[in-house]
């Protein structure tokens, strides 16, 4: 496992987060036009937030660490803000506000508000978003023909028992080391996972799926989430080819604890994310203690075309 590079950790600038304390009330409450901030909000926030300095370096800045060929996520470090507003709607606005300068914030899912809850439960699967054990590689949305371009989980709450760091992996560089054979079967429409119900601008489903397309970094994807590989009627070849992929996520693995006020934002083209297991003894611990995230995509904006054919529920 490799220590994370400092360079993915934003932290910023003193002046910046007394100007952000100070210029957050101003914020008004954010609208959502269809499933995308609107940008009306867009524009009041920025007009809003024009005065405070090095707003735009530190956005540029997060822009340069996410893209380009040995990007792919960063830490915004919002606890010094998070310490002054707390966390409730100010400090959103402020996450809000800054994540608009990276990309366009959106809620894919019909039924969730743009800033989705991950809290954690004993009941559910402890390998899932709100369970306690391990989450696997995986990219968010997997199944889908246009995945969000970012996800990000601001960190609302650490487990308090100290587990559950956030595990990175540069999807590009393990598919780079894959064998020509597993390669092949990659690229081959023969994977899936999960339902696809009550999305927008998602696309529409995609299953099953190629994990490999030959789209450039910046627009295609590696499709792998771990969870497929259990799923039935993959056959031995192309699970055994998954699982080389997986492997190699794994030898390239970063690690991070998030702290209360982090954002880790993640390129979807670039990296897998997961999370390790919540420290032991959550039961004693009170569920209004145990680790909060909250979850926010965003799509690029050049890549904000509404879809117009948004796919019905299906009935199963
Ligand atoms: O719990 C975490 O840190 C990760 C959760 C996650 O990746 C998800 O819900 O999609
Ligand atoms: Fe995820």
């Amino acid at each position: 496992m490799t220590i994370t590079p400092a360079a993915t950790i934003t932290a910023l600038p003193a002046e910046l987060e007394e100007a952000l304390t100070e210029l957050a009330p101003a914020l008004p409450p954010w609208t959502v036009a269809g499933s995308f901030l609107a940008g009306s909000t867009i524009e009041q926030y920025r007009a809003q937030l024009a005065p405070a300095p090095l707003l735009d370096q530190t956005i540029s800045g997060l822009r340069r660490t996410l893209g380009g060929p040995t990007g792919g996520y960063a830490v915004l470090r919002l606890g010094n803000t998070a310490r002054a507003l707390g966390t409730g709607d100010h400090f959103l606005r402020v996450a809000t506000a800054i994540l608009a300068g990276v990309a366009v914030p959106f809620q894919p899912f019909k039924r969730w508000p743009l800033w989705k809850e991950i809290g954690t439960s004993l009941d559910a699967n402890p390998g899932r978003s709100t369970g306690t054990g391990y989450n696997a590689f995986h990219m968010d949305l997997v199944n889908a023909t246009r995945p969000p371009d970012y996800t990000t989980l601001l960190c609302i709450r650490p487990d308090p028992l100290g587990g559950g760091p956030s595990i990175l992996s540069d999807a590009r560089a393990a598919a780079s080391r894959l064998s020509p054979s597993s390669r092949a079967l990659l690229a081959e429409k023969a994977y899936r996972y999960g339902s696809f119900y009550e999305l927008s601008d998602a696309g529409e489903e995609y299953a099953p799926f190629a994990v490999l397309d030959s789209d450039p970094a910046d627009t295609g994807f590696v499709r792998f989430t771990a969870k497929m590989l259990t799923e039935p009627g993959l056959d031995e070849a192309h699970a055994s080819a998954a699982r080389e992929l997986a492997g190699h996520l794994t030898e390239g693995q970063h690690s991070l604890m998030l702290q209360r006020g982090d954002v880790l934002i993640v390129n979807q083209h670039r990296y897998m994310h997961g999370r390790e297991p919540l420290s032991a003894g959550q039961e004693a611990i009170p569920p209004d203690d145990r680790r909060l995230l909250l979850q926010l995509f965003l799509r690029s904006a050049d890549d904000r075309t509404p879809y117009t054919h948004p796919r019905q529920a299906p009935t199963r």
